[in-house]
């Protein structure tokens, strides 16, 4: 029994409770718990890092740019390394793929599990002190020696996947394929059950997109936007709101609160880019999230967990969220 500082008392689960909790109703193996606390771990120290900021000259470019062409931000390098010297040490973990890192690292070779991670996702927010946060999904190894195929399993194979957003409040939002637990960082630094079984209602009236994108947006894209904004006196009957945050992270929360659509469309500037989202480290984990929460994830042609990867790196077109809104936009694609 806790009281907190407001004087409400409550029995509080923590992460590792609630992990041995699954462990013995959903045998769930205790090394994928232990790699979860160690996912946990390394998020403490890089929530550190992002609370500090500038106080820790921790801001700004590093001057550096990664695999796909991006310019790297001082704290997106810090997570990096932070997770990769976390998982390193855990011995169920054989190896790592990170949106930071050109190719796969070799870790433990009696490990049964791949992690998969964008270390700070939403870098554009870094230094405007708005939400961003860490992705990650955890995927059992294949027999054999590692390789880069080992990693490309569709998004299915997920033993579990999460995230941690820095927001207002550290939360950090996991399944192990049994429903969607929320944890928000304590006083005293553990992360704490506070919300279970979030249900995306399955209709909503509120898009997230980026609409300085839209001349570029291929033909269903443009009809489904401009019938949401035509609102009551439209096709759909009713009006909509808007929001948009640029931090995938904060987008799929709001989402797993209040019901939404989000989306990040494939658009017609290269037909060689399918998207900007990249499939394993934040469409797949994303995907599992929202369908164990009853929403819906596809790249407009199928369901974003049956793509068949091709490398670490693929982009994907995403639409996810509410079932009937993603259904909505998905047939609209499909009937071009
Ligand atoms: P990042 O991994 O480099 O941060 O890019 C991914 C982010 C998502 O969190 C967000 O949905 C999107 O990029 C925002 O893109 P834009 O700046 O084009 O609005
Ligand atoms: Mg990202």
């Amino acid at each position: 029994m806790t009281q907190n500082l407001y004087g409400s008392t409550s029995v509080s689960v923590l992460l590792n409770n609630y992990l041995q909790q699954h462990e013995q109703n959903h045998a769930l193996p205790s090394n994928l718990t232990d790699v979860l606390n160690s996912i946990s771990q390394a998020c403490l120290h890089i929530n550190e890092a992002v609370r500090a900021g500038a106080l820790n000259n921790i801001l700004g470019s590093a001057h550096t740019g990664n695999i796909q062409g991006e310019e790297q931000k001082k704290l997106d390098v810090l997570a990096n390394q932070i997770l990769i010297d976390t998982l390193s040490t855990q011995s169920a973990v054989a190896g790592l793929a990170s949106e930071e890192e050109e190719s796969f690292i070799s870790t433990n070779q009696k490990g049964q599990y791949l992690v998969l991670f964008d270390p700070l996702d939403g870098s554009s927010n870094i230094d405007v002190n708005i939400s961003i946060g860490t992705i990650f999904s955890i995927l059992p190894k294949p027999a054999g020696e590692l390789k880069t195929e080992s990693f490309l399993q569709t998004g299915r194979h997920q033993v579990a996947s999460g995230y941690v957003l820095y927001g207002p409040q550290t939360i950090l939002v996991l399944t192990v394929k049994h429903g969607v637990a929320m944890f928000t960082l304590n006083q005293h630094n553990q992360f704490e059950l506070t919300e279970e079984n979030p249900s995306i209602p399955v209709q909503t009236t509120e898009f997230a997109i980026n609409m300085s994108n839209q001349r570029h947006w291929q033909a269903p894209m443009q009809k489904y936007i401009a019938e949401l904004l035509a609102g009551k006196i439209g096709i759909r009957g009713k009006d909509y709101n808007m929001r948009w945050v640029a931090s995938m992270v904060a987008e799929v929360h709001r989402i797993l609160i209040r019901g939404g659509i989000f989306t990040y469309p494939q658009d017609q500037r290269d037909p060689s880019k399918p998207g900007k989202l990249r499939l394993m480290y934040e469409a797949n984990p994303m995907s599992l999230l929202i369908e164990q929460a009853q929403g819906k994830a596809t790249n407009t042609q199928q369901n974003i967990l049956d793509i068949q990867p091709n490398g670490l790196h693929q982009r994907v077109a995403v639409v996810l969220g509410s079932k009937e809104e993603v259904d909505y936009l998905t047939a609209k694609h499909q009937n071009c």
